[in-house]
């Protein structure tokens, strides 16, 4: 027997002790999807001729090695996948659309621009998600756009977002698989808006516009996500938590909570319970906000531990569709991937090892003292030897070895790169 299932068979018992089945826990990891992040590999610049971000989002650094077209990205999310256990998707933006070299509009995009993307996830077995760009175009410049006042670009932007739905549908009916499509618009204002309502009025206009349209099956899951604010739009955010989580509700479609999009003590974790009792399904964008809604890599930390306590505990994975987002120019975007997707599966395995049962128990007995000492004792419970046997069952590397394997790939492969 190899070390790794050594120590595993000693592991599971110590957890059998605790009413935890580690077996069990590994099968339902394994079943929870985690959408990747397009935009990590090549910092959110896309191929339809930006040259920079806008939006009020941000990535920094200089780390050489972007990936600069749909080869490079597709092989180097590749290379990622390899090193990250559990069921994988990948989270496409409009921008990056195929076009051959031609210059097709936003809203003139078609499923055809996303072949080669779709090619591709069949090849890896993987599904695929979608999401409208409304930023990184001469249109966004001024920072608005479906709440635009001009009403001819508003119509722009609303043929992207039904383009885009179609485009989702497209995907949905090849891979024959859900595809959750993300709507994040970055409309506000940097100082104080004299009037409030209007661009949330015409900001519900054209998403009515854009979801008019009646898709013909559910396997496109619409989803919009709110903001608290960006840079260039620190006063006012149409889009905010209670415009969006009001509109979801009504129109009940899906509502996306991005973890950076909050004020820093707020607990997304906590929200969970509370609004899906509301919306039929959630998008978690996992991130990571550093004094602002800085895009960090996806670290384990204990807000994220606390969102997929939440997913494990209430057993509502099948409504929650995980996804990450943040953006690092500053290291090897590869490793960025792999750093994140890796820490989002331990938290959900930590959450899955969670002797959850005998914390109840004390909780109806009213020994609240007992409960917080398991929550506590949970923390030293041999979880790095279940890791490593999930992730060799996987066949990924079980430990740091997966550093090697990028500078190697960094070395060969992303050095070249101008
Ligand atoms: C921006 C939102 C949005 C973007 C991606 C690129 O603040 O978080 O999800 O990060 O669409
Ligand atoms: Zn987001």
């Amino acid at each position: 027997m190899s070390r790794i299932e050594q120590e595993y068979k000693s592991a599971r018992e110590t957890y059998a002790d605790l009413g935890v089945d580690t077996d069990q826990a590994i099968k339902t990891l394994s079943s929870i999807p985690l959408s990747i992040h397009c935009w990590q590999g090549d910092d959110v610049i896309g191929f339809d001729g930006a040259t920079s971000l806008s939006g009020g989002i941000l990535a920094t650094g200089s780390y050489p090695g972007r990936a600069r077209n749909a080869e490079e990205l597709r092989a180097d999310a590749a290379f990622a996948f390899a090193h990250i256990p559990g069921q994988k998707r990948f989270n496409l933006h409009a921008m990056y659309a195929e076009t051959g070299g031609t210059k097709v509009e936003r809203s003139a995009l078609q499923p055809r621009h996303f072949d080669a993307w779709v090619a591709w996830a069949k090849e890896q077995k993987i599904g695929l998600d979608f999401n409208p760009t409304f930023f990184s175009h001469p249109l966004a410049a001024s920072g608005w756009t479906l709440a635009h006042p001009d009403e001819n670009i508003r119509k722009y932007w609303i043929e992207h977002g039904k383009a885009s739905r179609r485009i989702a549908q497209a995907i949905a009916d090849s891979l024959k698989d859900v595809v959750v499509n993300n709507l994040w618009v970055p409309d506000g204002s940097k100082d104080m808006p004299a009037d409030r309502l209007g661009p949330r009025l015409r900001l519900k206009e054209s998403l009515d516009a854009i979801y008019a349209e009646k898709l013909p099956n559910d396997r496109v899951l619409d989803a919009v996500e709110s903001k608290l604010f960006g840079i260039g739009s620190e006063s006012y955010v149409p889009g905010s938590h209670e415009f969006y989580f009001g509109y979801a509700s009504q129109k009940a479609i899906g509502l996306c909570y991005d973890m950076g999009h909050f004020h820093p003590n707020e607990s997304v974790a906590d929200k969970i319970s509370a609004t899906l009792l509301y919306v039929p399904y959630l998008i978690i964008h996992l991130s990571r906000g550093l004094h602002w809604d800085s895009d960090h890599i996806v670290i384990w930390n204990d807000a994220i531990t606390d969102v997929c306590r939440e997913i494990i505990r209430m057993r509502v994975w099948d409504r929650i569709h995980l996804a990450l987002d943040y953006f690092d120019s500053s290291v090897n975007r590869i490793s960025a991937w792999i750093i994140g997707a890796r820490s989002a599966q331990r938290a959900l395995l930590y959450a899955l090892l969670e002797p959850v049962e005998a914390m109840r128990t004390e909780e109806e007995r009213g020994d609240f003292g007992s409960r917080l000492a398991l929550i506590e004792e949970s923390r030293s419970l041999p979880f790095a030897a279940v890791w490593r046997h999930y992730c060799e069952m996987q066949n990924v590397p079980a430990g740091p070895e997966w550093i090697d394997n990028v500078k190697e790939y960094e070395k060969k492969v992303l050095a070249g790169r101008a």
